[in-house]
């Protein structure tokens, strides 16, 4: 019996002492193992007399399960401290700054300026919709109300793409407006959706490129009329510019898709090649807009003696030139790492209208 005691005794301490997975196996096999101390006194079993055996036996078994079970408890233990210091090892700081060559990279004017106009509509309601660059005919032009053969489908140098067979006729889309007119369809209102991203048309000069930028919105509700239009455009030019007295004029126009449409300039100062808002008595072409088209309205599935809605657009590319001084169209889209650094904006900054826009 002494010797299970102290076999017992001896192993537990071992146990408890061995401070590493590899050092727990190793009291194990010397205990456990086939030539380990228990399984040695068990093999003595078979020359005792019966008697003997029978008191032995199960008590040289409870020693193997109480050993086995000290074991399994310290191996929990060993594995459980392991885990933390391994979770210490591969923490990562996320306040830590980016790396130097991580901080290469720099937000577009364009995308900044999306991000500005985005907030600022965002914080009047408006969500962001988005829909295909490649769009059809009836889209693109039919369901904004331009006839069929009518010189306003020219106007836009339209790029088409060949139809397949049995197919309809596909183009890129020169404006942002089908969105709308995807959403007056499978919406209900009161509707009020900002619309950001390319469109093409086909021109190609110093102020013009064949792919560009805009933001649409719309709004449909009951009611609506040109003073709504008027009092969200004026509100959204004091807020883009960041100045509180602008001056702005709505000059009449023609758009198929809206009656009556207009062009909303902005008074500004020009100096130096620098324009200032909200100075000045020179006019600045911002946006064009307009109450939308009763034949819009039906052609999308809704009444207009019901609803009525007002919808504007703007050129992005042209925007962020003006807002951030930037002299030249072309090298926006030559990908020159130089010209990003110097226009660029960081990433990490969202604009905000509370938080401050750039
Ligand atoms: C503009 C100017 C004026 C416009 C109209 C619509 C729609 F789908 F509601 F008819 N979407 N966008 C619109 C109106 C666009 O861009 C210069």
């Amino acid at each position: 019996m002494s010797d299970i005691t102290s076999i017992e005794q001896d192993a537990l301490a071992a146990i408890a002492a061995a401070a590493s997975l590899d050092a727990l196996d190793a009291v194990r096999v010397a205990e456990l193992g086939k030539k380990g101390r228990v399984s040695g006194l068990m093999g003595t079993l078979g020359a005792m007399a019966p008697e003997e055996r029978k008191e032995k036996g199960p008590a040289l078994n409870a020693l193997k399960v109480r050993i086995e079970e000290a074991v399994r408890v310290r191996k929990g233990a060993l594995e459980a401290v392991a885990l933390e210091a391994q979770l210490v090892r591969e923490t990562v700081d996320l306040t830590l700054p980016a790396a130097p060559s991580a901080g290469e990279g720099a937000l577009h004017p364009v995308m900044q300026v999306f991000e500005e106009i985005a907030a600022i509509f965002g914080d009047m309601g408006f969500r962001v919709a988005e829909g295909p660059d490649i769009e059809d005919d009836w889209h693109n032009f039919t369901a904004l109300n331009f006839p069929e053969g009518h010189p306003a489908r020219e106007m836009h140098d339209t790029f088409f793409l060949k139809a397949g067979d049995n197919a309809l006729p596909k183009v890129l889309r020169t404006h942002t407006s089908p969105v709308q007119v995807r959403t007056m369809m499978s919406e209900k209102p009161p509707i009020r959706i900002l619309i950001p991203g390319r469109v093409f048309r086909n021109d190609w000069d110093a102020t013009h490129t064949p792919m560009f930028h805009q933001v649409e919105g719309l709004v449909i509700e009951e009611g609506i009329h040109m003073g709504h239009l008027k009092g969200c455009l004026v509100d959204f030019v004091k807020a883009f510019f960041e100045v509180d007295n602008v001056v702005a004029r709505f000059r009449p126009h023609f758009f198929p898709f809206t009656e009556p449409s207009a062009e909303m300039d902005v008074q500004c100062l020009r100096a130096g090649g620098v324009v200032e808002v909200g100075k000045g008595t020179d006019w600045l072409e911002v946006l064009g807009c307009g109450m939308v088209h009763p034949n819009v309205l039906r052609n999308c599935g809704l009444d207009p003696a019901v609803h009525q809605g007002f919808a504007f657009g703007l050129g992005v590319d042209r925007l962020a030139m003006l807002k951030y001084g930037m002299p030249d169209l072309r090298p926006y889209f030559e990908a020159d790492p130089q010209w990003t650094r110097h226009y660029g904006f960081s990433p990490w900054l969202t604009p905000s209208v509370s938080g401050g826009l750039s």
